[in-house]
Parts: structure tokens; C-alpha cells; sequence
């Protein structure tokens, strides 16, 4: 899988070619507010290289997810939500909800999200 997809809208967003308001970024990581937010906080935490959705994901990417759950975490925590509570979710393919096929991993809170189903 390339790294970079010049089709995906998430790389643009990366390569800095489409405009975000973005909270945190590293080397590997950029996490920047939903275009269409679901809940007052609602944030994107992605790789920055191009995977599209976790079932592309090898075994040498479990420390990148899990840097990625730390930074969503911490945005949580900075955005004074991690007491009362905040949901992660990750879409995957048709039936899951995914839109764009860049894994990205959605924070929400600031609103009770309710239970799943
Ligand atoms: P998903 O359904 O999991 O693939 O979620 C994709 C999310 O991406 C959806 O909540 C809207 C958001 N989104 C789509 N295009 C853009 C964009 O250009 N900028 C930002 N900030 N978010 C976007």
C-alpha cells in the first residue's frame, strides 16, 4: 500500500493541499475536528500514512494504533471530557459506516452518547 494516496481527501488534508482545523500532530499522527461534527467534541485521530481501513492493517501497525488511542486519549482529556466520558470509534468498509477509506479513528464526547444499538 502506498503511503500517500493523492486521491484520498484525509492525505490532502496531510499534505496540507485541503485546509483543517487540526489539534495534534507528530511524525506519524494528525488529528484534526470533523467537518461535520456528531457531538460538541468530535475529532479525527489518523496515521498519516495512507491505510485504508483495519483490515489492511499488519502487525507491525499495533503501536501505531495504539499511539493513536493515547493521542485521542489526551485530546479528550485536554478538551475536559475523559470524567464524564467519550466514545471511540472505528468505521470499517460498507456495513461499518466508513465514508472515507483512510483509517481514522473518530472522538466523541461532550454529549451522552447512549448506548450501542
Ligand atoms: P467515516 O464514516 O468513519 O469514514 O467518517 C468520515 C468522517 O470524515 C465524517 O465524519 C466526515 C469527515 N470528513 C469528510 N471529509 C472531511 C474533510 O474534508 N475534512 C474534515 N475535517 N473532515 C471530513
Amino acid at each position: 500500500m502506498p503511503d500517500h494516496d493523492p486521491d484520498c481527501i484525509f492525505c490532502g488534508i496531510i499534505a496540507g493541499r485541503i485546509p483543517s482545523d487540526t489539534l495534534y500532530e507528530d511524525d506519524e499522527i494528525i488529528a484534526f475536528r470533523d467537518i461535520s461534527p456528531a457531538a460538541p467534541l468530535h475529532v479525527l485521530v489518523l496515521p498519516k500514512a495512507h491505510i485504508a481501513t483495519v483490515n489492511d492493517l499488519g502487525a507491525e501497525e499495533a503501536g501505531l494504533i495504539g499511539r493513536m488511542v493515547l493521542v485521542a486519549r489526551d485530546l479528550a482529556a485536554g478538551a475536559g471530557v475523559a470524567r464524564d466520558g467519550y466514545r471511540l470509534v472505528v468505521n470499517v468498509n460498507r456495513d461499518g459506516g466508513q465514508i472515507v477509506f483512510h483509517l481514522h479513528l473518530h472522538v466523541l464526547g461532550g454529549r451522552s452518547m447512549g448506548a450501542i444499538g
